[in-house]
């Protein structure tokens, strides 16, 4: 039997903000429906894959009706007589028929979530669960990535004062996932404690991570230390820290906006360099602008050594941008996301890319979310040391926990990742 789609239906949905989005449905020949959905970020880099929305009034502009038009009536019919299990081939007509550099011609959120459901719909014919196919499809060895658990906000991403956009815990039992994700909800509740008895605000950020005014960057560092003190865990034993600046957010006539002065690249180094020596962090994300090559190369010849420089702004999941830093030794680490290029295929060639070049990666989420879990098989078949999802809590962040408690569950087989001797 010819395995084909032969039905389909883009429509729109609503995200996490509560802003329109895409969700591409397809039908198979043996009667099952795959679907999925494009998220869609706030603290965008300047050379990620574009959105397309319609403009105007309606939805506060952010309509998606051209997107399903184009998906309904041009695009998904191009690609119906190929078996789903030739992502590549896909994913190279999704490619000519936009055939732009930042898929402006036709948006990120109108290919990405056909080329997902096309990989889902790879591997319902395969038989296999989704994390076993893109495990085949990126040559890659399964295993458990360690949460990353953004659960105090800031930036682009609260109305409160942090200047840096997320502040994650690391939650890492040797060896076992289930209790290392159990320890990162736990210590998220005895923070909100911590909040609550210091009658500061519990309201979250859109990550799901609290969001209270603080007096400094360093003081949500040491609120989560003393959170961390009043649970039964050990910050630097079973549980580490990790940051994304988004400092792209900050940067403004090569000076940085930090606490209210304009600090030099130079400075905030320093800045990174007493905070990792205070506090057990194991990655620091976009220290620096996504155009500050200078200010990267200082910060991966000074930290590199000892904590993972993630590329988010700076990498944009994209191997030109990959091939770059690698050149120039601006960072250690990729953050992956799939929006930010726009298909499955280029997603995972950036994975290679940065395997070969011996880098960690990180798979994550964007700050508008959907209920679609795909990016917990992604980290699961890709083998990705980490995944950084937000804070447990919220559905749209949740989903991709509980996927990954399923998956765990299921596969007992599956290895957790190490955390790397150098952070302990
Ligand atoms: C980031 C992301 C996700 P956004 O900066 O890493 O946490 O945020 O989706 O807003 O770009
Ligand atoms: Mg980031």
């Amino acid at each position: 039997m010819v395995n084909k789609v032969i039905n389909y239906k883009a429509r729109l949905i609503l995200d996490s903000r509560g802003f329109p989005s895409v969700r591409v449905d397809l039908k198979l020949n043996n009667g099952i429906v795959v679907g999925s959905n494009a998220p869609s970020g706030a603290s965008t880099g300047a050379h990620e894959a574009l959105e397309r929305r319609d403009g105007g009034s309606f939805w506060c502009g952010k309509g998606v009706d051209d997107v399903l038009n184009d998906l309904n009536n041009n695009i998904i019919p191009e690609i119906l007589n190929i078996d789903p299990r030739e992502q590549g081939r896909v994913d190279e007509i999704l490619l000519q028929l936009d055939g732009t550099a930042q898929k402006s011609k036709l948006g990120a959120n109108c290919l990405l979530p056909l080329s997902m459901a096309i990989c889902r719909a790879g591997a319902v014919i395969e038989n296999q669960e989704l994390f076993q196919w893109i495990s085949c499809l990126s040559e890659s060895k399964s295993s458990l990535p360690i949460p990353t658990m953004n659960v105090l906000n800031g930036g682009a991403h609260a109305n409160n004062n942090l200047d840096v956009q997320e502040f994650m815990i690391v939650p890492w039992l040797a060896g076992d996932f289930l209790n290392s994700l159990r320890a990162g909800v736990e210590i998220y509740h005895e923070l909100k404690s911590t909040i609550n008895n210091k009658q500061m605000s519990t309201s979250l950020g859109d990550e799901g991570g609290f969001a209270p005014d603080l007096k400094s960057n360093l003081a949500a560092l040491d609120l989560l230390d003393e959170s961390i003190s009043n649970s039964r865990y050990s910050l630097g034993e079973n549980v580490f820290l990790a940051l994304d600046v988004a400092s792209s957010e900050l940067f403004k006539d090569k000076y940085y906006e930090w606490e209210g002065s304009s600090v030099a690249f130079q400075d905030l180094v320093d800045i990174y360099a007493d905070w990792t020596s205070r506090y057990p962090i194991v990655s620091i994300e976009d220290g620096m602008d996504e155009s500050h090559d200078e200010a990267w190369l200082l910060l991966n010849e000074i930290l590199g050594k000892k904590i993972n420089i993630v590329g988010d702004d700076l990498l944009v999941t994209q191997v030109k941008k990959i091939n770059h830093a690698i050149e120039n030794n601006l960072c250690n680490t990729l953050l992956v996301k799939l929006n930010q290029v726009g298909t499955v295929t280029e997603t995972i060639d950036a994975i290679k890319k940065v395997r070969l070049a011996g880098w960690d990666w990180s798979v994550s989420h964007r700050s508008g979310e959907t209920e679609d879990d795909f990016i917990a098989d992604l980290a699961v078949g890709t083998g990705s040391r980490f995944i950084k999802t937000g804070a447990p809590a919220r559905g749209e962040r949740t989903s991709k926990y509980n996927r990954l408690i399923a998956i765990a569950s299921d596969h007992k087989d599956l290895k957790f990742k190490n955390i790397g001797v150098r952070f302990r």
